[in-house]
């Protein structure tokens, strides 16, 4: 028998989770260490394993599925439009591409729109925008162009985006890496300050670090970002990947500091939790440095993509997700701080991404998140210490409160 039949004939008897995880094991590379879960069916803030058991899902996919698993009216809106036209290239235009720019840019309150597909593709977008601009604009000699990162940053696994990780293990390997990026202390106005030089075309951050360890930068940072990108005439480029689309409790996490970046990178949610849709959203003085054939993409602004972010979008405002995920998460924070667990040093967040650090005596987070699984619950450790819990937006407050139950149970 081929590998292949061998695969549909396994797959067809149903099985189980181990048998999931030796086929994983033996013909996937191995650039994940998963929790031995083999989910098989997912429902709102669900998901039901191979063998039937059921876990509150709450990492969300990394907040790509804001929305949970499979919404109504996201999924219809993949299906309708599937059954009538996935994929043209931009090489035509499409019936769905215009309304997608026009509901992004108002939704965004920006001029202009680039439609990616992954994350990484969108902040690769947004360093190509900000060095043209550099150049073409600012007046930056060609190749000279800097931009300031961030310590702690997570933008993506592309060689250029891990030359300025400051993780060994994102970098180790991948080298020669990308010039042009200075990085600074997160969360230092100062160390940002000392940073900018004339070559300087933007500062690039996340307003909240997800997989720095759910890292709240001090009040005022984000806003002195603005201030100093308005003096010495600097893009800010929010990163909002992760944060955008109300998982923080407001549509974007910038909007706590009520700042207006000059780029926004949108990514994972805006998919609605079923395909990969990005974008970069900003002003027609920096968009429109693009010409025709400047950068592009095979399935960038593909009519099903567009038409599953318009749901999206239209979802998030129908069913106040934003203001649902600020009130549910300071709840939640606030009650899972009353509870005083000795092993937690601090809970942080906003909205729901939550953040909950172990102290050093409590050791990894990794343990404690394998004991939720157990419990039916399913999260991920961000850095060692620290637990990221991330449920969808649209969970109910039962299955919050359940979910802290067994949170404070596992911790006690
Ligand atoms: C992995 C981390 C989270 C992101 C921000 C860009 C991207 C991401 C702020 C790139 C992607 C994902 C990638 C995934 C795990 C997850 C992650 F742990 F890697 F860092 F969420 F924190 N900007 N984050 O968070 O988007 O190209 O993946 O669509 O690579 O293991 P992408």
């Amino acid at each position: 028998m081929t590998q292949l039949e061998e695969s549909a004939v396994a797959h067809m008897d149903g099985m189980n989770s181990a048998g999931h995880m030796q086929m994983v094991e033996q013909y996937s590379a191995n650039n994940y260490a998963p929790l031995p879960v083999v989910i098989s069916r997912g429902e709102g803030a669900w998901v039901w394993d191979v063998d039937g058991k059921k876990y509150l899902d709450c990492l969300s996919a990394y907040s790509a599925l804001n929305f949970g698993h499979s919404h109504p009216r996201i999924l219809n809106a993949f299906i309708e439009q599937a059954k009538k036209l996935t994929l043209t290239s931009r090489a035509f235009q499409n019936d769905q591409f215009g309304p997608f720019c026009h509901e992004l840019t108002a939704f965004c309150d920006m001029d202009m729109v680039l439609p990616m597909n992954t994350g990484a593709e969108g902040v690769e977008t947004a360093i190509k925008t900000a060095r043209k601009w550099g150049y073409t604009v600012k007046g930056v000699p060609d190749g000279k162009a800097q931009i300031i990162v961030c310590s702690g940053n997570f933008h993506g696994r592309t060689t250029t985006i891990i030359s300025f990780s400051d993780d060994p293990q994102t970098r180790a390997h991948f080298g020669p890496y990308t010039p042009g990026f200075v990085q600074v202390r997160y969360g230092s106005t100062d160390a940002l300050k000392a940073a900018i030089t004339e070559n300087t075309v933007a500062v690039l951050f996340e307003p909240i670090q997800g997989e720095g360890g759910v890292v709240v930068p001090p009040e005022g940072y984000i806003n002195d970002i603005r201030a100093l990108c308005d003096e010495h005439n600097i893009l800010m480029i929010a990163d909002e990947i992760q944060t955008g689309l109300a998982r923080t409790g407001k549509r974007f996490a910038v909007d706590h500091a009520e700042v207006k970046p000059d780029l926004v990178i949108l990514g994972k949610a805006l998919g609605g939790g079923v395909m990969p849709v990005s974008a970069v959203v900003g002003s027609k003085a920096v968009l429109g440095v693009f010409q025709p054939g400047d950068h592009g993409s095979t399935f960038g602004g593909n009519p099903l993509a567009c038409a599953v972010a318009r749901e999206a979008i239209r979802v998030l405002v129908d069913e106040n997700l934003a203001e649902r995920a600020g009130k549910l998460g300071a709840a939640f924070r606030e009650k899972l701080r009353a509870a005083n667990c000795s092993k937690v040093k601090e809970v942080r967040g906003k909205g729901l991404l939550i953040g909950v650090q172990m102290t050093a005596d409590a050791g990894p987070a990794k343990p404690y998140c394998k004991q939720l699984m157990h419990e039916g619950m399913l999260c991920k450790d961000t850095v060692s210490d620290v637990m990221r819990i991330a449920p969808p937006l649209m969970i109910s407050e039962a299955d919050l409160d359940w979910a802290l139950e067994r949170v404070i149970q596992v911790l006690a």
